[in-house]
């Protein structure tokens, strides 16, 4: 959009005053940032109508990707940048006496999401809008999203995340499109004109009232909607009856209970718990967003015999699967289709696409529970069932009874999601090739068997507009400056940047921005930690959420074991390095948050010994969300990517590293595979047990971690110390995770991969040393992140998955 100066100057100032009711020289930060947020709405309003508008009349394909989280980080930057009017605002608010950065900074966060899932799901909605494709996200509006972490004695403790206390800057509620949820009750069948007709009666209501938010597309004039439900009840706030009875509580509890709903984000990644309220939550989004595509398809006048070849509905994982039943129910409760049409729109409707293959986290919902909440779509879930046991049973599985009953979607009196999904769905995606692989050859390769043609692979992108241009301006400006700013448009021009890998002038240009990306972490840390760390230090950094595949123990052995070693020769010659950790523990995840209070004993024990003369020192950053990534990505040297193999589906953080020109140490997991692929093996450090390796031992059980801990004494030297009053905790505080690597017999192959580990972060510490070597690297990784762009991935979904480009 176009908009000068003096104008932009006039709008803030008038903006202040009619929304914020307050001159220049008596607003406080929160006034200026919600005047400035509100102002840049109203720049974005006239694009988002129009947007609106083309797409009605277009007849283009319209996506929905259902999803319960979206982890969108703070808009006010990302939308101004979007607009094309930073470099204005920045300028005019200058004139004004005020710092663009600082107002920004104090937008809360909506913490819509755990970890991957939800920041993916907001990096697709991103590409979606650049790229003018009809995406539309569909979530929940959680009153309080992922808690906020606080370190207490090196505890984690949790408190709620109060990000809509002020008001949301961006949403626009829409009480009048609001649409009907109905839990509970029960079904009456009927018979009318030899039809079965289904009646669901008693049941409870509640109101799901969308807040829509604007994804701006970057400078394209594009803005699509990420709509966001809340729930509320239908009509009766309270109840007079108990109120006059001086009953507050109970007066309040029908409105407290419905509404409870939409109030807390679940904090558990990748687990599953089966909670009767997440049901309803997952039901909630469905039904709300299934309805309203439904009713506004019908609006344009066109036949719902075809709505599939108007309409796709995305699921983010299984949790929102009940999309399936949810869409014949209406086809045929309500809009009177037969069985077979019905299974037909629905099926050409919906694609699907897996996370993980934790077994811990496969949804699965107990038949009673279903039941009794959700009875009419209880009974078509039965029904796809029997149609599709019947189907095997008839093809391929003719008399064999074990392979129906592993198949069926219900089960033990469960009802398994994943094969829901895949059963009602016409697409199956893993998110890096690895992950599909093995969802084809193991996890799911019965149902691959069946069904080939539905697998596919889509790994996963970042945006480069947000893990680059917006969180790295220094960096994206020269590389600007060098090949030119087409690669804002088309990512892998990145790959022009090979060109000067050996170019002394690039590369120092390159440091110096890295240089000043540390400096100013560093002072984030001393602001915020009192801890002074050294800027000349290697950044070795571990962002992510905190499980035990995830091997943050691992990390911190490697780092137990060099304090050792510099115990016994404090002048032992290794490179200064900090150790940098954030990441949420699930609250309930008892190692996971043991791991936590590990990493900062062992941090309060290194910092302050003078005998190793700070060549390491351990930190903890608390409450990592997408602002403090946007710090530490830029700030990293080294990138932490060591899952045990086979675990990690693909990692999105290891992208966001590369693109920002760490070097990464990592096992052979994921989509790590394709970043070596890339980048080749000069250019990161692969480390570990290969994935047939890892599948082996799981099959035939063949490894003994007590045999390794016998084997390596360095290994045992650290073991030990987590137990023997080496660190400053009681004696048995890490008895947990010692007894998780031995006892347990280390799931997770932590003892295994350590001695090579150890080997390559000796690769690490000498290849640091030859600056130029590490810089060369750098800059080619920055090179092949291009490659990782989301926008890549959504054309390919577009293209392969929802036949909409
Ligand atoms: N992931 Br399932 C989550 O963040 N949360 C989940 O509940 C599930 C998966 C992650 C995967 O662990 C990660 O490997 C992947 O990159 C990410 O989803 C996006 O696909």
């Amino acid at each position: 959009m176009r908009v000068n100066k003096d104008q932009f100057i006039e709008d803030f100032v008038n903006k202040l005053v009619s929304k914020r009711g307050k001159k220049i020289k008596e607003a406080n930060l929160l006034d200026k940032y919600y005047a400035l947020a509100s102002l840049t709405r109203d720049y974005i309003a006239e694009y988002w109508v129009n947007t609106n508008e083309r797409y009605l009349k277009d007849n283009k394909k319209q996506i929905y990707y259902f999803s319960m989280e979206f982890l969108i980080g703070k808009l006010l930057i990302s939308n101004l940048m979007s607009l094309g009017i930073k470099e204005v605002c920045e300028d005019g608010l200058k004139d004004l006496g005020l710092d663009l950065n600082e107002i920004a900074e104090i937008e809360k966060e909506p913490g819509l999401g755990n970890g991957g899932l939800g920041r993916l799901a907001a990096c697709f909605s991103d590409s979606m809008a650049t790229l003018g494709i009809p995406g539309y996200g569909v979530g929940i509006r959680y009153k309080y999203g992922l808690f906020q972490q606080k370190i207490m004695e090196g505890y984690q403790e949790e408190f709620p995340d109060q990000w809509l206390k002020y008001e949301n800057a961006w949403e626009i509620k829409r009480p009048s499109e609001s649409v009907e949820v109905k839990f509970g009750g029960n079904v009456i069948i009927t018979q009318k004109d030899n039809r079965l007709k289904f009646v669901h009666e008693n049941y409870e209501s509640i109101l799901a009232v969308p807040y829509d938010i604007p994804i701006v597309g970057y400078k394209n004039n594009i803005v699509n909607t990420l709509r966001l439900l809340s729930a509320e009840v239908m009509d009766k706030e309270f109840d007079y009856y108990h109120f006059n009875k001086g009953e507050y509580t109970k007066a309040f509890e029908d409105k407290y209970n419905t509404e409870a709903i939409s109030y807390v984000l679940y904090p558990d990644d990748s687990y599953e718990k089966g909670k009767i309220l997440r049901l309803k939550q997952e039901y909630f989004l469905v039904s709300s967003g299934v309805q309203s595509i439904v009713e506004s398809f019908k609006k344009s006048g066109k036949h719902l015999k075809e709505f599939y070849k108007y309409v796709s509905i995305h699921i983010n994982d299984t949790h929102p699967a009940l999309a399936i039943p949810e869409l014949i129910r209406i086809l045929i409760d309500e809009e009177g289709f037969g069985w077979d049409e019905a299974w037909k729109i629905t099926k050409h409707t919906i694609s699907y696409t897996n996370h993980t293959i934790m077994a811990e986290a496969l949804e699965k919902w107990n038949v009673d529970m279903i039941k009794k909440f959700l009875p009419r779509i209880f009974m078509i879930i039965e029904e796809i069932n029997e149609r599709f046991c019947k189907e095997l049973w008839n093809t391929k599985y003719n008399g064999d009874f074990d392979k129906i009953s592993e198949m069926a979607i219900i089960a033990d009196n469960q009802i398994k999601m994943a094969h829901l999904a895949i059963v009602g769905s016409h697409s199956i995606n893993g998110v890096a090739k690895l992950h599909t692989e093995i969802l084809k050859r193991k996890e799911l390769k019965e149902f691959y068997n069946i069904y080939p043609e539905k697998f596919n692979n889509k790994t996963n992108g970042i945006s480069h507009r947000r893990w680059l241009l917006k969180c790295n301006p220094k960096l994206a400006s020269v590389i600007s400056e060098y090949i030119g700013p087409s690669w804002i448009d088309s990512p892998e021009s990145l790959m022009n940047l090979l060109e000067f890998k050996k170019d002394p002038c690039f590369k120092e240009k390159i440091y110096k921005i890295k240089q000043y990306n540390k400096n100013k972490f560093a002072n984030m840390v001393k602001e915020k930690y009192s801890i002074e760390i050294n800027p000349n230090s290697i950044f070795d950094i571990q962002a992510k959420r905190i499980h035990e595949y995830k091997r943050q123990v691992l990390n911190v052995f490697h780092i137990m074991h060099l304090y050792n070693k510099l115990l016994e020769n404090p002048n032992l010659d290794i490179y200064p390095r900090t150790f940098i950790f954030a990441g949420k523990a699930a609250p309930g995840y008892y190692i996971a948050k043991e791991t936590i209070k590990l990493i900062n004993s062992l941090g309060k024990k290194i910092n302050n010994d003078y005998r190793i003369k700070d060549k390491l020192k351990v930190l903890f950053i608390e409450d990592y969300n997408i602002t403090l990534a946007e710090l530490l990505m830029p700030a990293a040297d080294v990138s932490e990517q060591i899952s045990t193999t086979t675990k990690e589906a693909s990692g999105t953080g290891n992208m966001k590293f590369m693109m920002n020109g760490a070097i990464t140490i990592a096992t052979l997991d994921g989509a790590n595979i394709e970043i070596a692929n890339e980048v080749g093996e000069d250019n990161i450090i692969i480390f570990g047990l290969k994935a047939k390796e890892v599948l082996e031992i799981y099959k035939n059980n063949t490894h003994n971690s007590i045999d390794i801990y016998n084997e390596d004494i360095r290994l045992k030297t650290v073991m030990d110390e987590l137990i023997n009053g080496f660190l400053p905790v009681s004696m048995d505080e890490f008895k947990g995770i010692y007894d998780s690597l031995l006892k347990d017999n280390d799931k997770y192959l932590v003892l295994k991969d350590f001695c090579d580990y150890v080997r390559a972060q000796e690769k690490i510490d000498k290849l640091y040393r030859n600056k130029s070597k590490w810089l060369e690297m750098s800059v080619t990784n920055i090179a092949y992140s291009g490659k990782f762009s989301s926008d890549k991935t959504i054309e390919e979904y577009a293209k392969e998955i929802w036949g909409a480009l």
